[in-house]
């Protein structure tokens, strides 16, 4: 044990630096004060719930800041039990005191008939298919207590955020910011670029505007996660291959654990959403886990 004035660090090394020296003792000061802050909490948490079994629990808080942060805010959740869910390519353990719903860009200029994507000459019924295993996992997530985020793909009115290379990239007659079936194409604030209303954001639950395809691209969803300690996601939504996929990278590179159900993603290709979901879980899960929404609401139902 290392008290206050730094007695019991380990040695300094003969002829270090005094420099090295004054570090070494903050560091020193700065651990005890972690840990008697930490029991001071779990004292006083254990005094509070008087309950043995959740004695590990404050253990566990005084050496992690974040986990403390949290058993404070939410000590129902943060006591839940993890549960392991069949997928590929081993089984994913859900941490659902840890672990959010992030639905993609289920925008209607994605995914209705007379919409931006099919002006484009696309199949929306491919997308189309995906609205209803979302809608039931998102009911079962809610009536779960667990977090549902919404992300949006579109641009400011004045198509300030808007890259010129994305402006001009396929060389349509009608491009992103024009006028189009439903509003400007992919403009903040119009009609399709809103979310389709089976899956509509319930008050409270976070929505995403981002300009780019990953939703932690010039985004604030890594700071929105992080306050909520989270670290897995459950990532559905459209398009496998594009933005879900760009995503789940983004993801992968931030330290998250990604889960995608295969039932509720989609893509207008579908030979793209087959190997956008084999890219996922090669090589041992390469980005992540690809599971099926029915599995994971029996492990919802399986939350105490
Ligand atoms: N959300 C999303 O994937 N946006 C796209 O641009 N998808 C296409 O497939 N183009």
């Amino acid at each position: 044990m290392i008290d206050a004035n730094g007695a019991g660090a380990p040695p300094i090394a003969a002829g270090a630096s005094y420099f090295a020296e004054e570090q070494a003792r903050r560091v020193a000061i700065t651990t005890s004060l972690i840990e008697a802050r930490g029991m001071i909490f779990a004292w006083g948490m254990s005094r509070q719930a008087g309950a043995e079994d959740v004695r590990h629990e404050f253990r566990a808080a005084a050496i992690d800041p974040h986990r403390r942060l949290y058993a404070q805010e939410t000590p129902a959740l943060s006591m839940s039990k993890s549960i392991d869910l069949a997928a590929e390519p081993y089984e994913f353990t859900l941490r659902p005191e840890h672990c959010a719903l992030l639905i993609i860009d289920m925008q209607r200029d994605f995914l209705e008939p007379g919409g931006f994507g099919e002006m484009l000459g696309n199949d929306v019924s491919q997308l189309r298919r995906t609205i209803e295993p979302n809608r039931r996992l998102l009911e079962a997530w809610r009536a779960a207590g667990l977090p549902a985020l919404h992300t949006r793909e579109g641009h400011r009115p004045d198509l300030s955020d808007l890259p010129p290379a994305k402006k001009v990239r396929g060389r349509s007659a009608t491009t992103i910011g024009d006028a189009g079936p439903m509003g400007r194409i992919l403009v903040r604030g119009e009609a399709g670029h809103d979310i389709i209303p089976e899956l509509y954001p319930a008050p409270g639950e976070p929505v995403i505007d981002k300009p780019g395809k990953g939703a932690f691209h010039a985004t604030d969803l890594h700071s929105i996660l992080q306050h909520r300690d989270v670290k897995q996601l459950v990532v559905t939504g459209v398009t496998t291959e594009v933005c879900v996929n760009t995503t789940v990278r983004e993801a992968n590179d931030r330290g998250y654990d990604c889960l995608v159900l295969e039932d509720c993603v989609g893509s207008y290709f579908p030979e793209f959403h087959a190997m956008g979901l084999k890219m996922i879980k090669a090589q041992g899960g390469i980005f992540g886990w690809v599971s099926h929404s029915d599995a994971l609401i029996k492990a919802l139902a399986a939350i105490p």
